[in-house]
């Protein structure tokens, strides 16, 4: 059974996993290698992944591999048939939308920059890191306040979008998929109302950061809750942080706590400590 807080990722995973257990326990082509039992296994991206997992996380595969997945030896004497999963109805999911978001510009990192492979953990207070007790508050210039649980998140549509972060410090990591879901969208529900003109980006223990309503309504500013379809590791804001991808990176606030719609601008942390309150990279708006 699916997890109420899994990410369409995930339950991907957790589907092709299925497959995959099922397929063994069906019997799907065995050779053997000098008696070792192994079963042929993996069509998608998913199901690859899934045989890695069952496979303790040994092999990593290029893609257009298939791996060679080692079946535990049968046990002599009487063999209790394998467990198989039944199959559940799932509720039907939430539309998912790819985007492309990367710079189309050339050269493709903004001045001054230097590409990184990874995020570089920049430090901050972390919060709670548990889905479970997620709430995202959601206040101000707005007709229906909201506080929003993971669970409601995943219910809005779901983005899977690559795009490029600029840290201030001079690293950029770029082309990295971000996973969650539209401030726009989140902005709808909560019926904004014409009075708002900034977002306050609210993060535990009092971090904020501030943007203008037009760009925090941009389509690839997200609260986001995986990169690389992998959930944020803490030091990257766990559970859910977010994404403002065409300023420095600060403005992405991790630990994320609250979304406040207001009609004045409130300088943020960095933004009230000599950092630049527009922040665009492509203009090297640094400092103040
Ligand atoms: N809550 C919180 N969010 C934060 C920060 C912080 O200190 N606390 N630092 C910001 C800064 S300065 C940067 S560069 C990025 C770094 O994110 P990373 O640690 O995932 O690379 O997060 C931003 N968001
Ligand atoms: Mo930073």
């Amino acid at each position: 059974m699916d997890e109420p807080n899994q990410t369409p990722a995930e339950v991907r995973l957790a589907k092709a996993r299925r497959r995959f257990i099922q397929a063994l326990a069906a019997g799907t082509t065995v050779v053997t290698l000098g008696g070792i039992g192994y079963a042929i296994a993996g069509r998608t991206d998913e199901e690859r992944l899934a045989a890695e997992l069952a496979d303790g996380g040994r092999r990593r595969l290029p893609p257009g591999q298939r791996a060679l997945v080692e079946k535990p030896e049968a046990p002599a004497g009487n063999q209790p048939q394998p467990e198989i999963e039944p199959v559940v109805e799932t509720p039907p999911e939430p539309k998912l939308l790819r985007v492309d978001a990367t710079s189309k510009q050339t050269p493709r990192l903004p001045p001054g920059q230097t590409e990184r492979t990874t995020l570089k953990p920049m430090g901050g207070m972390p919060g709670d890191p548990s889905r479970d007790a997620f709430k995202l508050k959601v206040y101000g210039e707005v007709e229906e306040e909201l506080e929003i649980s993971f669970r409601d998140l995943l219910g809005f549509t779901q983005i899977e979008q690559t795009c490029d972060v600029h840290c201030v410090t001079g690293w950029s990591l770029l082309g990295a998929i971000w996973s969650g879901v539209r401030v726009a969208d989140i902005a709808e529900r909560v019926k904004l109302k014409d009075s708002a003109k900034f977002v306050i980006f609210e993060a535990a223990h009092g971090y904020t950061a501030n943007v203008d309503i037009e760009e925090a309504l941009k389509p690839n500013v997200l609260v986001a809750y995986e990169v690389n379809q992998r959930p944020l590791a803490q030091a990257h804001g766990s559970p859910v942080r977010g994404l403002v991808p065409d300023r420095y990176f600060w403005k992405s606030a991790k630990y994320l706590t609250g979304i406040r719609f207001t009609k004045r601008d409130y300088p943020g942390f960095w933004e009230t400590r000599g950092y630049n309150n527009h922040a665009d990279p492509w203009k090297q708006e640094r400092f103040s």
